[in-house]
């Protein structure tokens, strides 16, 4: 058994990567700059109805102009490292083709500063901006865009790579497989049948090794790839060994589709089973493509699935959240620090990995300017507190967690809910720019200086 965490004070380890994430679509701006070519994003955020007060990406938060200021922000908090996400059509306007210079240009800008900062960069090559001619072509049901993604991928990773030694080839495939395809709550906005999106979900997966093969093939040998995956992190409704063992099998079963298959190269008999005829056509080929080995697994955590034993055959129940059960301004943002302890051991324990990033975790807050000009978001710096405390737990049980992303340095564009919700632990004035560091910043500042919880 794991030994238990004794550190009073709740250090981590030296070396620690203490992070930020943001994505391109939700910070840059500049849609129309750079020889950009429109994505699903542009087209959808510009479709009255879809987001949030009729808000779009055009302007953001002008972090294609103003990377430097923000580099500076991250400098200033003592950021170890950075993620960051390629707009795939700033490279490849129209997905494929003629690559465009200036793209890979500011990129590599972008990454420079950093690097003169201080701060790694880790780069994420797809968070959900497809470029829209792909979309034209069907999209992800296209199984030519998941070659189109590997060609994208490989040639980006190889650009940056004198300044990037890790690469993440998507972000939360869950996220944009079923929201973007099949409850069309997000870009492309399409409420495909059951059959189309396991097929399509069954393109993702595939893209996704694909491109880990075109990265390792174009880049130096020391770079890391990876994914940033929104794993469903399972967590026993009480810490007793059958309820463990519950969440156990409740990870495996619940990512059947998603991170099981790229670990494992098969789908569980359960997943096959509940889809019937709608189950995708696959080749053992493809297979073996889809579960091509990753250098780390990065895990998106916000909020926990309790699950208990039941002996049933599958093993566990999901336990649904009571009427009353706290949440962050976001309303599926339930609050469960646990997750970020159970998500990381849970990975690392089912499939032997060794090297876990968290590559995301964060909360919306309904953040006010006080008189004085500051933000105090003591929620937000509540929830980070918790969490950090279970992801102590787990560290210091040595569960393999070698950094933490926190989402997100900036209030930003957050997709259908437009600039409504802020996930900042800096202040953004959308009609200014002005930046101001929230209560949060200051909170996450000590911690990295520290290296503990405080
Ligand atoms: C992540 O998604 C994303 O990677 C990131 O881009 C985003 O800004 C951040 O987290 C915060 O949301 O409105 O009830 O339909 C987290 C997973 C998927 C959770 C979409 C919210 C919509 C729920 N998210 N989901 S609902």
């Amino acid at each position: 058994a794991p030994a238990i965490s004794t550190d009073p004070r709740r250090h981590f380890p030296q070396g620690f990567l203490w992070g930020s994430a943001t994505a391109s679509y939700q910070v840059e701006g500049a849609v129309k700059e750079g020889g950009r070519g429109p994505s699903i994003w542009d087209t959808f955020s510009h479709t009255p109805g879809k987001v949030a007060n009729g808000d779009t990406g055009d302007v953001a938060d002008d972090y294609y102009h103003r990377y430097k200021e923000d580099i500076a922000l991250m400098k200033d908090i003592g950021l170890k490292t950075c993620r960051f996400s390629v707009s795939w059509s700033r490279i490849f306007p129209t997905g494929t083709g003629q690559p465009n210079q200036q793209g890979v240009d500011f990129y590599n800008r972008m990454c420079d500063s950093l690097l003169e900062a201080g701060i790694q960069p880790f780069c994420t090559l797809y968070h959900w901006d497809l470029p829209q001619t792909l979309q034209d072509k069907g999209g992800w049901e296209n199984k030519d865009v998941a070659k189109a993604f590997a060609d994208y991928a490989g040639y980006t990773a190889n650009k940056l790579n004198d300044r990037v030694k890790h690469f993440m080839t998507m972000n939360e495939m869950r996220s944009f497989v079923e929201i973007g395809y099949k409850d069309g709550r997000h870009a492309p906005g399409l409420r495909l049948d059951a059959k189309r999106v396991a097929q399509l979900n069954h393109y993702v997966v595939l893209a996704h090794g694909l491109s880990v093969q075109a990265i390792r093939a174009q880049t130096k040998p020391g770079t890391k790839v990876g994914i940033a995956d929104n794993a469903t992190a399972t967590a026993p409704v009480i810490e007793t060994p059958e309820h463990i063992e519950a969440a156990r099998k409740a990870y495996r079963e619940e990512n059947a589709m998603f991170l099981t298959v790229l670990m494992e190269g098969r789908y569980t008999d359960h997943y096959l089973k509940r889809l019937g005829a709608d189950a995708p056509h696959f080749t053992p080929e493809e297979m073996k493509t889809i579960s091509a080995p990753m250098d780390f697994v990065g895990l998106n955590v916000y909020q926990p699935e309790y699950v208990r034993a039941d002996g049933s055959d599958k093993g566990y129940t999901v336990v649904p959240s009571p009427a009353s059960y706290p949440h962050m301004l976001s309303p599926w943002l339930h609050v469960g620090p646990e997750g970020l302890y159970w998500s990381p051991r849970l990975c690392a324990e089912l499939w032997n990995v060794k090297e876990i990033y968290i590559t995301e975790n964060g909360a919306s807050s309904a953040d006010v300017l006080a008189p004085d000009g500051q933000v105090y978001d003591t929620d937000r710096t509540m929830f980070l507190r918790n969490y950090l405390t279970q992801l102590q737990r787990a560290v210091a049980e040595g569960v393999p967690v070698k950094g933490y992303f926190l989402w997100s340095l900036l209030d930003n564009f957050e997709w259908a809910d437009g600039y409504d919700k802020r996930f900042g632990i800096t202040y953004v004035d959308f009609k200014t720019q002005k930046r101001t560091p929230k209560l949060s910043a200051k909170f996450y500042k000590q911690v990295i200086k520290e290296n503990r919880v405080v």
